[in-house]
């Protein structure tokens, strides 16, 4: 009888480890750089992978959902000084002395996120693979001295960067969504540098992006929605300039108190509608504000109004 319930049991963990079709996440550290790759064996599956920085500022590796982690010391790989791999479980690896973080997920419904104690990095490059899948980036707590990038590629993907400081002063983040109906949340990002954010490359218009950016700081923004029916949403946003070209289709833009010294709007055909709530009024009563008119913009309690 206990037999018999064993194996029943090991049945149906097997069969929820094949539904989830979880792939393993080869990691690889070259003087300071991690790498976080797909598996040799699970190319094309659905990584999570999970980053985050511990108390004592060493950087723990986690597979999340069944995805486990391959230590892999590829040829040339160098350990610099203060710089370790420590590998405590199928599905935990800890590092110390990271200086670039580097995580190509490819193909496959994949998830990258971070954690933990603010994490200093250099450069973060995210690649969620080009394919028609549904990737999800959440990068929280990130203190970088370098270029964030992330790319997810094409289908439905959605990327969040919170509760971070990017402190390049050229380039500090940019995104790029590919096709599909993708998200992108920015907030509580205080931003050294420039932002893009990239969702313009659209099979057709019905692809719907939504783009919002709160409570956030940053020298210029540019933000491409290419063609659909898409959504931006800026609320408490400083910035130097904010460009938005919104591209075909009816467009909708909310800015709720962004504070730029120009704001720049080009909406491209279709009906769009651009709600204006106290953004550049008040702070810098000189500044600029230029609505490309058109493409059929309505703008509502615009600066002349206010
Ligand atoms: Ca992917
Ligand atoms: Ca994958
Ligand atoms: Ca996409």
């Amino acid at each position: 009888m206990i037999t018999k319930n064993r194996k029943f049991g090991k049945g149906i963990e097997s069969l929820e480890a094949k539904t989830m079709m979880a792939g393993d996440v080869a990691v690889s550290f070259d003087a300071g750089d991690l790498f976080l790759n797909e598996a040799a064996g699970d190319i094309g599956e659905n990584q999570q992978v999970q980053v985050s920085q511990l108390t004592d500022g060493r950087i723990q590796v986690q597979g999340l959902n069944g995805t486990e982690l391959d230590y892999v010391v590829r040829r040339g790989d160098a350990l610099g000084r203060g710089q370790s791999v420590e590998v405590i479980d199928a599905d935990t690896i800890i590092i110390s002395g990271m200086q670039n973080l580097n995580a190509n997920l490819g193909e496959g419904n994949d998830l990258f996120q971070t954690t933990g104690e603010k994490m200093s990095v250099n450069n973060v490059n995210i690649d969620m693979g080009i394919g028609n899948d549904s990737d999800r980036v959440n990068l929280q707590r990130v203190v970088a001295s370098g270029l964030v990038s992330i790319s997810t590629g094409g289908g439905n993907d959605s990327v969040q960067v919170a509760s971070s400081t990017l402190l390049n002063d050229d380039d500090a983040l940019e995104v790029f969504t590919g096709d599909g109906l993708d998200s992108v949340n920015i907030f509580r990002v205080f931003c050294e540098g420039d932002v893009l954010i990239d969702t313009s490359d659209n099979n057709n218009l019905n692809e719907r992006d939504t783009v919002n950016v709160i409570v956030s700081e940053m020298d210029d923004l540019e933000i491409n929605l290419g063609g659909g029916n898409d959504q931006v949403d800026l609320a408490f946003v400083d910035l130097d300039t904010a460009e938005v070209n919104a591209g075909d289709g009816d467009d909708d833009v909310h800015a709720a108190a962004v504070d730029a010294f120009l704001f720049d709007y080009n909406g491209g055909s279709g009906f769009d509608e651009f709600f204006n709530y106290r953004t550049n009024y008040g702070y810098n009563p000189d500044n600029d504000f230029q609505i490309d008119w058109f493409s059929s913009v309505e703008q509502f309690n615009d600066k002349d109004d206010l």
